[in-house]
C-alpha cells in the first residue's frame, strides 16, 4: 500500500504522505510524491497542488535509517528540484515539526502555510552533515544569512511565527483547519506567474556575517566538522548561483556523510532512543500514574530533582526537617527559575505556575499523597536505609521508592523496606535540573512496571534514561574510577595535572580529571581529618585546596576563576613522587590515552559481562549525556570500535591491565561493541 496517495478538491490536488510515526522521507515516500507531483502537472484541470502530511507532523526528515544503503530513486535532491520545477504552484502545508529534508521540501515548494504550532528546523548537523537537498542554498535566499546560518550549523529549530517574521513561510494557518486553509490558499495564488522559486532569489555576499558568526561559536563547534561545512555551503550561495551552490553542497554532504563523526553522531541518535526500551519488559506494560512526586531533601540534588517535575507540570511535596533548610532551598529553587526567565527562556507566569505546584513540609508523612517518592539525603547506607524503613510505613500502596544514590547498593536499600518490586534508583547527575542523564538503577526485585513507570517519566521531565544494575558506581562513575585511579598514578610517574587534562580537552571532553575534581569539589568524600594525610588529595583537602570554590584545588584560580598551574601543587606532587619511589619518566599523549581511555573501555565490557547495562550503546549514552564526551567520537564504546578493539587490547596489555574476556573475545573475533 503506498504510503502516499492524492486527493483533489477540484482544481486543487492534495498530495497526502502517511509514513508513521514521523513522515521521514524514505523511498517509497520519495516515489509517492514524485508521483503525485507528476500526476498535478499532466492534469490541466489541476491548477495548484498542496503537498501535506497524515499523523503527528510534516516530514521530519530523511530516512535515516536508509543511510549507509544503497539510496533508490528519487534520491531527495533531484526530488526537490523536481517539485521547484513543476510549472505550476506547489503550497507546503506544514504542521509538527518539518526537519532536514522535510524543511527542504517545503523550501522547495513555491509557498508554505504552516499552524502556530508547527517547528522548523535543519537539525542535519546534529547528525554530523548538512542540508543535503538543497537547503544551504534555499534557506537563506528565504530566510536570510544569519537565521540560515543558525539553522544550519547550529540546528536551530524555530516556531511558525518566527518563520513567518523570516519569510519561510507565507501564512499561518488555523490551527484545527491546516488542510482546508492549505487549499483556499493555493486556491488563491494558482494564477500568479511566474511562479516563486525559492532558488532564484537573488543574495549578496558579506564576508564579516560569516567570520563573526565563526568567530561567535568557535567554541561551541570545536573538534567538529559538520558547522564549518555548514557555514561553507550557505557562504557558497551567497557568492555562486543555485546551481553551483548545490553541486558544492553535494560534495560536501557526501564528504561529511561518508566520515567517523557523522557515523558517530548517528549512533548517539539511535542509541538515545534506544536507550528508552527496557529488553525484557514489554512495550505495552500498564505503568502506574504518577500524579504527584515526594522529594526528600531540598538540597542542591533535591531542589534539582525536584525542579524538573515541577518544570514538567508535576506536582511535588518536598520534605526537609528543618524550617530554614525548605526556605533555602525554595527560595534557590525560585531564584533559579527567575534566571532563566531573566534569559528570556520562560515567562514570568511560567516561573508562578511551577513554584505554585510545589508544597514544601517538615512532616514526611505528606508524602502519603505522592505516587513517586525520590530521597536526596546525605550518602550513607545507615542512612539511607532509616529513611527507607520510615517511608515503607507512610507511603501509599503501589508508590514507587527511589533512591538518588550515586553509588550505593540499592537492592540493600530496597531491603530495608517491606516492598523490593517498588523500589529503585534515580541517579540524577548534578545539576540535577540541568543534565540531561538519569541512571535508573534496576535493583534485583525491582518490578518490571515499576521500572517502565519511571523510564516513561523520564522523557516526561526530559531526562535521556539508561538502565543500569547493582554495582559500586552503575555505569558512569564506575567506568570514572578506574581514569581517576590511572590519573593520579601517571601525577607520580612524571605527568602534570595540567598535561593530563590537556590531552583530554584536546580529546573532545569538556574538561579533564583534575578540571572536573575542582569543579565538583577536591573534598568531596573527603575524611574531612586534616592531620591525617594519607595521598596528595588529602594533603590538598588539609590545605583546603577544595576547588573551584575554594579558589584553589588542582589549580589556583582567580576571581573570575581561571585556571593557572599551581605551584604549591608542584611541591606536594613532588613530595608524594620521592615517598612514592614511582620510576619517572616522560609521559606522552599516547600514554595517557592508553592508560586513561583504554581502562574505561575495559569497565564498560566488564559491566557489559556481568549485565550492569542492556547494551553497548548505553553505556554511549551514559557518558555522552552525563559527561560531556564528544558527540563526534560516539561515546567510549562507539570509539573504542572505531580505535580497533585489537588496538585496545595491545595498549591495556602494555600496561599491564587485565583484561575483561569480553573485549579480548570480540578483539580475538574482531567484533565490534557498537
Ligand atoms: N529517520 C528515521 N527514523 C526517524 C527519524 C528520521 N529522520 N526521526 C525519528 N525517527 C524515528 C526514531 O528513531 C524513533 O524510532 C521514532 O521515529 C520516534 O522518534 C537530505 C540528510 C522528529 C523531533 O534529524 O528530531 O533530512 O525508537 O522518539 O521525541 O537534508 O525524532 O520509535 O523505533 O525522536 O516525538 C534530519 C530527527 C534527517 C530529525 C520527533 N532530520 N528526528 O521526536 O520521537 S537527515 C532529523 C527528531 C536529512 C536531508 C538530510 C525527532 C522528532 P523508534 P522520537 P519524538
Amino acid at each position: 500500500m503506498s504510503v502516499v496517495r492524492t486527493e483533489r478538491h477540484d482544481d486543487i490536488l492534495v498530495i497526502i504522505s502517511d509514513n508513521p510515526p514521523v513522515n521521514a522521507l524514505s523511498a517509497a515516500v520519495r516515489q509517492g510524491l514524485e508521483a503525485g507531483i507528476k500526476e498535478g502537472v499532466a492534469d490541466d484541470s489541476i491548477a495548484a497542488m498542496v503537498i501535506r502530511c497524515d499523523g503527528k507532523t510534516f516530514f521530519a526528515g530523511a530516512d535515516i535509517s536508509e543511510f549507509g544503503k544503497p539510496m533508490q530513486e528519487p534520491i531527495l535532491p533531484i526530488l526537490v528540484d523536481m517539485i521547484e520545477a513543476a510549472g505550476k504552484p506547489v503550497v507546503a502545508a506544514v504542521h509538527g515539526t518539518a526537519l532536514g529534508g522535510g524543511c527542504e521540501v517545503a523550501l522547495a515548494s513555491h509557498y508554505r502555510i504552516a499552524v502556530p504550532s508547527a517547528k522548523f528546523g535543519t537539525p542535519e548537523v546534529k547528525l554530523g552533515i548538512l542540508p543535503g537537498a538543497g537547503g544551504t542554498q534555499r534557506l537563506p535566499r528565504v530566510a536570510g544569512v544569519e537565521l540560515a546560518l543558525e539553522m544550519t550549523a547550529k540546528g536551530t529549530m524555530i516556531p511558525a511565527n518566527r518563520a513567518r517574521d523570516a519569510g519561510l513561510i507565507d501564512r499561518l494557518a488555523g490551527e484545527d483547519s491546516l488542510e482546508k486553509d492549505a487549499i483556499a490558499f493555493a486556491r488563491e495564488i494558482s494564477g500568479i506567474r511566474p511562479v516563486p522559486k525559492s532558488s532564484e532569489k537573488p543574495l549578496t555576499h558579506d564576508p564579516a556575517v560569516f567570520e563573526q558568526f565563526r568567530k561567535a561559536n568557535a567554541r561551541r563547534f570545536r573538534g567538529y566538522e559538520a558547522p564549518e561545512a555548514n557555514i561553507a555551503c550557505v557562504e557558497k550561495a551567497t557568492q555562486t548561483p543555485y546551481e553551483e551552490g548545490v553541486q558544492f553542497e553535494r560534495m560536501q554532504f557526501m564528504k561529511l556523510i561518508m566520515g567517523v563523526q557523522s557515523a558517530a553522531q548517528r549512533h548517539i541518535f539511535f542509541a538515545e532512543r534506544k536507550a528508552s526500551k527496557i529488553d525484557d519488559v514489554p512495550a505495552d506494560i500498564k505503568l502506574r500514574p504518577i500524579k504527584r512526586v515526594g522529594v526528600i531533601g531540598a538540597g542542591t540534588m533535591g531542589g534539582g530533582i525536584t525542579m524538573n517535575f515541577l518544570s514538567a507540570g508535576i506536582p511535588v511535596t518536598i520534605v526537609e526537617m528543618q524550617q530554614e533548610a525548605l526556605d533555602r532551598g525554595t527560595a534557590i529553587m525560585r531564584k533559579n527559575y527567575e534566571a532563566t526567565a531573566a534569559k528570556g527562556r520562560i515567562t514570568a507566569e511560567q516561573v508562578e505556575q511551577a513554584m505554585g505546584l510545589l508544597k514544601p513540609t517538615l512532616d514526611m508523612n505528606d508524602l502519603a499523597e505522592c505516587d513517586l517518592i525520590i530521597e536526596a539525603v546525605y550518602e550513607n547506607m545507615d542512612v539511607k536505609k532509616e529513611v527507607f524503613g520510615k517511608l515503607d510505613k507512610i507511603a501509599k500502596p503501589g508508590a514507587i521508592l527511589a533512591s538518588n544514590t550515586s553509588f550505593l547498593d540499592v537492592n540493600e536499600i530496597a531491603a530495608s523496606t517491606s516492598r523490593p518490586e517498588d523500589v529503585l534508583g534515580m541517579h540524577f547527575f548534578s545539576p540535577a535540573n540541568v543534565m540531561k542523564l538519569l541512571e535508573v538503577v534496576r535493583g534485583d526485585k525491582t518490578a518490571g512496571d515499576v521500572l517502565a513507570t519511571v523510564m516513561a517519566l523520564a522523557k516526561k521531565i526530559r531526562k535521556v534514561a539508561v538502565v543500569a544494575g547493582v554495582c559500586h558506581g552503575f555505569i558512569g562513575n564506575r567506568m570514572l574510577e578506574p581514569r581517576q585511579v590511572e590519573a593520579m598514578k601517571l601525577l607520580m610517574e612524571g605527568a602534570t595535572p595540567e598535561q593530563i587534562d590537556k590531552v583530554h580537552v584536546d580529546f573532545g571532553m569538556p574538561m579533564g580529571p583534575f578540571q572536573m575534581s575542582d569543579l565538583a569539589g577536591v573534598d568531596i568524600g573527603w575524611h574531612r581529618d586534616p592531620n591525617r594525610i594519607e595521598n596528595i588529595r588529602d594533603a590538598l583537602c588539609a590545605e583546603e585546596r577544595w576547588g573551584q570554590k575554594k579558589k584553589a584545588g588542582w589549580y589556583d584560580y582567580d576571581d573570575k576563576r581561571n585556571p593557572s598551574p599551581s605551584p604549591r601543587v608542584a611541591e606536594i606532587i613532588e613530595e608524594f613522587r620521592k615517598k612514592s619511589g614511582a620510576a619517572q619518566h616522560e609521559v606522552t599523549t599516547e600514554e595517557i590515552i592508553e592508560r586513561t581511555l583504554y581502562p574505561m573501555v575495559n569497565e564498560g565490557a566488564r559491566i557489559l559481562e556481568e549485565g550492569k547495562a542492556q547494551r553497548a550503546s548505553d553505556i554511549d549514552v551514559v557518558w555522552i549525556y552525563g559527561y560531556g564526551w564528544p558527540p563526534y567520537r560516539g561515546g567510549p564504546m562507539f570509539w573504542a570500535d572505531t580505535e580497533g578493539l585489537k588496538k585496545i587490547v595491545a595498549g591495556l596489555e602494555k600496561h599491564g591491565f587485565k583484561i575483561s574476556a569480553l573485549l579480548k573475545e570480540k578483539a580475538e573475533k574482531g567484533e565490534r561493541f557498537t
